[in-house]
């Protein structure tokens, strides 16, 4: 018998034990074993009944991810489900923690499920680029009816236990917490009450009933504004269709089919990667696993504006009490009026009770005095971009907070060091960079200073975790991970138009690529006087930062959205970017000021100009050990820029594109174009000349 799943009988029930931690996925041992285990049910003339259950956290979460993309050993998984559906004894899954993809499958191969009622259940393949595999597009439906079918596959959203069984993918919930007990009772149940073997495969009341329905083609045209870009949803539909128009085989086959196309698809490898490197940035390089973190019981904000407000929600919304300090009654008025109005949408919605509203508001203590801050744990400033008054705060800090307080800087490009400098405890202070909406986007790109402690290093990671952020740990230089590879982004995107470009075609191809947003929508979106200031204060501070039409921009006072207008123009209450023929004219008044003479400029251009420069000022940073793994860098760009998961992040996308072909292009614009994000960063030489990748390091 395998070591990961095991036989035993009770009584008169046959039980199958799967015990392959962390999640009981199904490897190759796993899938062989439960085939055996079968087996030996079918042929053990005592059991009358198989109850399938799973040790440790959670039933099968799925086909196992880390045997994708190698060659797959028999027996397959579908082989393996249709092996349980034909038992001749009634097969009963129990099912605890998560069922989901491949597992889910496994119980629907099951003639019975019961759960506990905290279990989920789902079918998750559609965010790795897949779709189940397994049966699952041919068996769910059966149970659940079109809609409802398509909508769990396409969107790989999890269901708690009691709507799955209103909606017959479950027949029995049960309270507690002993899973085997109540499979135990569940199988007793099916013996004494004599039920039969049911295969979900001969179901066909809910096929007949949604045969010819047009909700396939809805589902389509839904998945064309909620899916753009992407290629397994769309085969997602296709595999849950040929369920209603296919005999059962049939439809089994061309599942297969469509689930081959996905699993070779580039979108797949991205996605896993993006998978995985979620998982994997929690591991900090050098930083033991045993390390110890402190308690972070409430939390001080400095700043009731946008980021302020939505940095205190997070930690109001698990329960944490947050003191945010202004420095006038009236900004803090309002930053408390606009967390309270977000709370409102949110419950609007339906997704907060007006109780749950209360009770995070009630969390929210506004106050006009740093005293407020002398029992918290963890404060976190989130004032503008300047320096000095940084510096102010963080003295003032280290005078009023307790010995061991976390003492951390939203800022996103200042010199976490300098302002650490400011405290007598350097070793307490750290860089946690929320991206705005601080309160929706998952990224939060924590900057260890040098002197930051190992300590205060693992506890922002877990409290990254505990408010349900990716948190990413990245060194300190100017921009960090994020912001410093999206200047480079930005300042090549002004020259591109400088040079003949439109902003929208530039936005295009960057959409094109699978941003959500382009470069000047992003800017808009932002505050076109955010990177005016920016530029200012580098200027004043003699750096030789060129002219630009965007200073133009900002001097006029368009600001973007804020004030409908800016590198677009807006109407009132919308958010859809319009060319304006304005800029258009304030653009080639510049041109003509500056002497440049516009030229054709091709999407191939753009394409390699904004994202080629961030792939090569990222292998600078992987270079100076800002990030510690090209996996560092995919993450944030993913998670705080919105880059395409299905394309892996920068560096994995630069991966596939080829490094010789992004080399020869850095090459290319270090001649035409010229400045220091042209010059090429060694590691991409070094990487280009030993024939590896980023994904070799
Ligand atoms: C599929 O089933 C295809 C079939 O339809 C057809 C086949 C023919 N495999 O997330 P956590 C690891 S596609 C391998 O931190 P949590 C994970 O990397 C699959 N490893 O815990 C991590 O490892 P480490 C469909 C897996 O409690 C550890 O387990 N299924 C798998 O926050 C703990 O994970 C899915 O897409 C796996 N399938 O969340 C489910 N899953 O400790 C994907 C996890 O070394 N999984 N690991 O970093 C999840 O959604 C979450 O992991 C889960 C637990 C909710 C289960």
């Amino acid at each position: 018998m395998s070591e990961v799943v095991s036989y035993n009988r009770e009584g008169s029930i046959g039980v199958i034990t799967v015990n392959y931690p962390p999640v009981n996925a199904l490897g190759h041992a796993v899938r062989s074993g439960l085939l055996a285990a079968l087996e030996q049910g079918q042929n053990d003339a005592e059991a009358r009944a198989i109850l399938l259950v799973c040790e440790g956290r959670t039933f099968i979460a799925g086909a196992d991810i880390r045997e994708f993309g190698k060659p797959i050993q028999e027996p397959l998984l579908p082989t393996l489900v249709n092996a349980l559906e034909n038992s001749d004894k009634p097969l009963i899954a129990a099912i605890h923690g998560t069922a989901l993809g491949g597992g889910l499958e496994t119980a629907l191969g099951c003639h019975y499920r019961v759960a506990l009622s905290n279990a989920k259940v789902g079918l998750p393949e559609v965010k790795l680029g897949l779709l189940p595999g397994a049966g699952g597009t041919q068996r769910l439906p059966r149970l659940t009816g079109a809609r409802k079918a398509l909508e769990m596959i396409t969107t790989g959203e999890f269901i708690g236990a009691n709507d799955a069984l209103a909606l017959g993918i479950l027949d029995a919930v049960e309270e507690g917490d002993d899973i085997r007990a109540v499979g135990m009772a569940y199988a007793q149940k099916v013996i004494d009450d004599k039920k039969p073997v049911r295969r979900v495969r001969d179901m066909n009341d809910k096929i007949e009933a949604d045969k010819g329905s047009d909700v396939f083609d809805q589902f389509r045209d839904e998945l064309k504004k909620r899916a753009r870009g992407l290629f397994s949803p769309f085969k997602c539909v296709d595999a849950v269709e040929a369920a209603f128009n296919l005999p059962f085989e049939e439809g089994l086959k061309r599942e297969r089919a469509l689930f081959t196309e996905c699993m070779e698809s580039p979108q797949r490898a991205g996605l896993i990667h993006s998978f995985f490197g979620e998982r994997e940035v929690s591991k900090v390089k050098g930083l033991p696993k045993d390390t110890p973190v402190r308690d972070v019981n409430t939390v001080g904000i400095i700043g009731a504006g946008t980021m302020g407000g939505g940095i205190a929600m997070n930690f109001a919304n698990v329960g944490i009490p947050v003191t945010i300090v202004e420095v006038k009654q009236e900004a803090l008025d309002k930053g408390l009026a606009i967390i309270r109005r977000n709370y409102e949408n949110s419950a609007k919605k339906g997704k907060l009770t007006q109780e749950q509203v209360e009770q995070r508001m009630a969390l929210i203590t506004p106050s006009l005095t740093y005293d407020d801050f002398r029992d918290v744990d963890l404060v976190i400033e989130a004032v503008f971009e300047n320096m000095a008054i940084k510096k102010e705060i963080f003295a003032r800090l280290d005078e009023v907070c307790k010995p061991g307080a976390i003492l951390a800087s939203n800022t996103s490009t200042l010199d976490i060091d300098e302002i650490a400098s400011a405290t007598s405890r350097p070793e307490d202070v750290v860089g946690m960079h929320f991206f705005s909406p601080a309160n929706v986007m998952k990224l939060l790109e924590n900057v260890r200073g040098s002197k930051t402690s190992d300590e205060v290093k693992a506890t922002v990671m877990a409290v990254s975790r505990k408010i349900g952020k990716v948190g990413v740990m990245v060194g300190n230089c100017y921009g960090f991970v994020g912001n410093r590879m999206l200047h480079k982004r930005g300042t090549e995107a002004m020259s591109l138009v400088d040079e003949g470009a439109t902003p929208q075609q530039v936005d295009k191809v960057l959409t094109d690529l699978g941003f959500p947003m382009g470069q000047f929508a992003m800017s808009d979106l932002a505050g076109i006087d955010v990177g005016y200031r920016i530029r200012e204060e580098r200027r004043k501070s003699g750096e030789d930062i060129p002219a630009s039409w965007m200073d133009k921009l900002a001097e006029q006072g368009r600001l973007g959205q804020k004030t409908q207008a800016g590198v677009y123009k807006y109407e009132e209450g919308s958010r859809k970017p319009i060319p304006d023929p304005e800029v258009e004219q304030l653009i080639e008044q510049f041109r003509k000021e500056q002497g440049i003479t516009p030229r054709e400029i091709t999407d191939q251009e753009i394409l390699e100009r904004c994202v080629y420069v961030m792939v090569n000022e990222g292998a600078k940073i992987l270079e100076e050990g800002i990030a510690d793994r090209p996996l560092d860098i995919d993450i944030v760009w993913i998670y705080g820029y919105g880059f395409p998961a299905y394309r892996g992040g920068p560096m994995f996308w630069a991966d596939q594109e080829g490094l010789d072909t992004i080399l020869s292009a850095v090459k290319k614009y270090q001649d035409t174009v010229g400045g220091e994000q042209w010059e090429p960063a060694a590691l991409l030489e070094r990487l280009v000349r030993e024939g590896k990748k980023f994904g070799d390091l």
